[in-house]
């Protein structure tokens, strides 16, 4: 096997490191702007598929299939984002006899439709919030819509049928908001999807958000994992997840797991999925939707359990047999923390902060794993989702592994871009998110009543100041940006920072 990574970042890395590990060589694909990127450094091989913005370039299935041709690739992994979830591309990688590392295009199909995977949740006896059954197309009249909006009730959610992660999602409190709010709806959905049907459901007024890892092979085995719980969201991004939930009892969890698995057993579901759950405060669950690829947050689900999930997709994709023991999937071993470091500014409102990463340190030591995407001297695009790191914090047990991940914060060093390490810092400081007192609401409320700078309560003043001078001294003494490691020490701007502090 030889393996093409249609895609960047930080998850084209992680699929790099599995490969080498499994002795398989491996393709990058590259964009302009990502010339000197990371994933192209650690392939093997890479190839430019065209001009930074990614309808030009990650989003090309026929440069795709044509690098994987002109490489001798005869796999190709699609990571998440981009063509991850495109039945078009996975049939066109099928086509051209490339080894897809996921689901069949049909199965990507059948979940593609919101309205549809419901039909399948509801066909195998797991419960759907209530809803519409059918889509509400272009032809529905305002009566239909009324009608509908009437017999489900209020507050409701609007939500594409093509949708999916809350894009073209609106809440309505009554019926004099619906028709405006299907309109919104419908706009926002036809432009990011191509597909303006939209559907109602009960709005849930304070779930959780819980979601089962699967895997399923090409022999009928489909293995549910042990819950993460992704609750913490702002504006629908997710931004801390953690595994297992403190909301979910060992009788829950296997009650949710057997039935994500029914869920995926129903379409013989293959490779790495999601089932996507909202978990109401009464303790009853409801089907939401499932996620075709492998998750950002999947390395939680990897520290509590132990297991290679980028592994396990490839081994799938070879048609090798799912031996893993379900009873180990569904036990969680300690517990993980994953916080999505992002190139924002948590003090401008999360406005996105691209630009030169003049410096950058990850966390390690014990417990603590760094999958980021970018290095030191590269230039984080603005063309592309923000996230540069997801830092994971494992321990025993919850407390531990948020002390764990406090220190991880406290280590984790980026200069030249802003980065929201600022807000976790804070946030993991919470009251109320240490005694996991949250739902899917919490962070956007606590963050409508705060307009305190997070920055200023990262470090104490005079280190803050010293660090400021410290750096100022190392840019004005290294010779050009980005290449400053090469003649000094990671840590160059530290000890010129002591310097400073000490007067000299
Ligand atoms: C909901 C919901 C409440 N009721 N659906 C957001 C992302 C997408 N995967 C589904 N989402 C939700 N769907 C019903 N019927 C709550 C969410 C939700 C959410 C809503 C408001 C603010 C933050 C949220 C975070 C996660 C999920």
């Amino acid at each position: 096997m030889k393996l093409l990574i249609a895609n960047r970042g930080e998850i084209a890395v992680r699929v790099i490191r599995a490969c080498r590990e499994l002795g398989i060589p491996t393709v990058a694909v590259y964009s302009d702007c990502d010339r000197a990127a990371r994933h192209v450094r650690d392939a093997d091989q890479a190839v430019h598929v065209g001009p930074s913005p990614a309808v030009e370039s990650y989003l090309r299935i026929d440069r795709m299939i044509e690098a994987a041709k002109a490489t001798g690739a005869d796999a190709v992994h699609p990571g998440y984002g981009f063509l991850a979830e495109n039945a078009v591309f996975a049939q066109a990688c099928a086509d051209a006899g490339l080894t897809f590392i996921g689901p069949t295009p049909k199965a990507i199909e059948r979940m593609g439709s919101k309205t549809g995977a419901r039909e399948v949740a509801i066909a195998a006896g797991v419960p759907v919030v209530p809803g519409t059954d059918a889509p509400l197309g272009q032809h529905a009249t305002d009566d239909e819509i009324l009608r509908e909006g009437g017999r489900i009730g209020y507050p409701l959610m609007v939500k594409a049928v093509a949708g999916g992660g809350g894009k073209g999602m609106r809440e309505v409190r009554s019926a004099p908001d619906l028709l405006a709010a299907v309109r919104t709806a419908r706009s926002e959905a036809g432009s990011s999807f191509g597909n303006t049907a939209v559907y109602f459901e009960r709005r849930l007024l304070h779930p959780r958000h819980i979601e089962i890892q699967l895997l399923g092979d090409h022999h009928g085995t489909v293995v549910p994992f042990v819950e993460r719980e992704c609750s913490i969201q702002r504006r629908h991004q997710k931004v801390v997840e953690e595994s297992p939930s403190l909301a979910v009892t060992p009788a829950l969890r296997e009650r949710i797991a057997s039935a994500a698995a029914r869920v995926a057993s129903a379409v013989g579901y293959t490779n790495a999925g999601t089932i996507e759950f909202l978990l109401d405060q009464d303790g009853s669950f409801y089907f939401l939707e499932m996620n075709t690829r492998l998750q950002v947050e999947h390395p939680v689900t990897e520290m509590v359990t132990s297991e290679d999930l980028v592994h396990w997709q490839i081994r799938i994709a070879r048609g090798e047999k799912l031996t893993l023991d379900p009873a180990h999937a569904l036990t969680p071993r300690g517990h993980a923390i994953e916080c999505r470091i992002y190139a924002e500014d948590p003090d401008l409102g999360f406005m996105p902060s691209p630009g030169l990463v003049r410096g950058i340190r990850p966390a390690s030591g014990p417990g603590v794993r760094d999958d980021s995407g970018v290095t030191e001297g590269f230039t984080v695009p603005v063309f592309y989702d923000s996230m540069i790191a997801k830092l994971v914090a494992w321990a025993g047990n919850r407390p531990a592994a948020i002390a764990r991940m406090n220190r991880a914060l406290a280590e984790y060093e980026v200069l030249g871009i802003k980065t929201t390490i600022p807000f976790f810092r804070w946030l993991m400081g919470q009251q109320d998110f240490i005694d996991g007192r949250f739902d899917t609401t919490y962070l956007d409320h606590v963050l409508a009543d705060r307009d305190e700078s997070f920055s200023a309560l990262s470090e104490p003043e005079e280190q803050r100041i010293a660090i400021a001078a410290g750096l100022d001294a190392w840019l004005k003494s290294a010779s050009s940006p980005g290449q400053a490691s090469g003649s000094q020490p990671a840590n160059a701007w530290k000890t010129a920072a002591r310097r400073e502090a000490l007067g000299g």
